[in-house]
């Protein structure tokens, strides 16, 4: 009898046949348990915000039962971006600011996994900023989770991007006078096809919206606010009804599809509001590279490898 196989898509979107016995399927597979997904103790101090987005980073695996081949966590440099460490899974602590063209590598070589990125607010706008500009303008497929907590966390306490004005930082002795940026209304407008906001004090609410973008094909972004108890404390207090705040859901009429309705959105004053601002599904830079691969290796078919150099070099002539 011959053994089923499944096609899965591998390196640039060819397909790999894969005997059956290797991909079972969810029913066949248990999913990971929180414990087989957390690694060492996270080295956070107590109380920070970012514990509760790696423990629904846990929950997401767990409830979608994502398991360690299938998925992969990118990170930069800072408290937040320790991230990749606190998972026992693929993962990687890079470069600070670079975290997203590495991740860029690995979604458009690995289409079949699920590419997720997590970072600070300096990561992501400061040193990373430009590239945060152009994942977002690509559409590439992965998700990019932001921890901001307005300040930098674990160079202790100088000015960030997301800072508002007036903050008293080690940079900015007498408070800040650079206005800051807004994610949301960054994200929009340099393209990204899903754009969300949360605050790791709702975790029902983050949990929704990291399954939200993990669904979503093309380049997801979540600002997820995330307090520094050490070095921002209260930062987010009107945000959160346990300390008096508003937590303001995006009004059910709103029309994510329609970029200008969100930038409206992300322009209200702090808190703001929480959830979908955005989502467009528009063709990802991944399916573009895997369809010119795919005709690329239609015209060279049947030939051996060292045949298409030849090609090539008699092209070059
Ligand atoms: C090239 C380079 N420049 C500067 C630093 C120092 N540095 C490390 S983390 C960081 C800022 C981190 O802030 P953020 O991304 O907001 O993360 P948080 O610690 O607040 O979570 C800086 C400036 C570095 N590690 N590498
Ligand atoms: S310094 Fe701030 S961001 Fe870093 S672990 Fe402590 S509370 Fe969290
Ligand atoms: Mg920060």
């Amino acid at each position: 009898m011959s053994e089923a196989i499944a096609e899965v898509p591998a390196r640039g979107g060819n397909i790999a046949v894969v005997p059956s016995s290797v991909t079972p399927t969810s029913e066949e597979r248990k999913g990971l348990t929180k414990k087989e997904i957390a690694a060492d103790h996270p080295t956070w101090c107590p109380g920070c915000g970012d514990f509760s987005v790696l423990a629904l980073y846990f929950k997401l695996i767990e409830k979608r039962k994502m398991w360690h081949e299938k998925i992969t966590t990118v990170a930069g440099i800072g408290c937040s971006s320790r991230f990749p460490y606190f998972v026992q899974a693929h993962g990687v602590h890079y470069i600070h600011g670079r975290a997203l063209p590495f991740a860029s590598g690995i979604s458009l070589s690995r289409p079949d996994l699920h590419v997720f990125v997590f970072g600070g607010d300096g990561d992501a706008f400061s040193i990373g900023g430009n590239h945060f500009n152009h994942t977002a303008r690509k559409n590439i497929k992965m998700t990019y989770c932001v921890m901001d907590n307005w300040v930098y966390g674990l160079t202790k306490k100088q000015t960030s991007p997301t800072s508002p004005l007036g903050f008293k930082s080690k940079t900015d002795q007498w408070g800040a006078v650079d206005y800051p940026i807004n994610p949301m209304k960054q994200a929009i407008a340099a393209g990204a096809t899903f754009v969300a906001r949360t605050t790791s004090t709702n975790p029902n609410h983050v949990l929704a919206m990291m399954e939200a973008a993990m669904d979503h094909d093309g380049f997801s972004f979540i600002e997820c606010l995330s307090e520094c108890v050490e070095f921002y404390e209260g930062a987010f207090d009107a945000a959160n009804p346990r300390k008096g705040g508003m937590f303001n859901e995006v009004p059910k009429n709103h029309d994510a599809s329609d970029e200008l309705e969100a930038y409206k959105l992300a322009g209200a004053d702090f808190p703001g509001y929480f959830g979908i601002f955005y989502k467009n599904n528009k063709a990802t830079k991944n399916t573009k590279e895997a369809e010119i691969q795919r005709g690329m290796m239609e015209k060279v078919k049947g030939l051996k490898d060292w045949q298409i150099l030849q090609k090539n070099f008699d092209r070059m002539k």
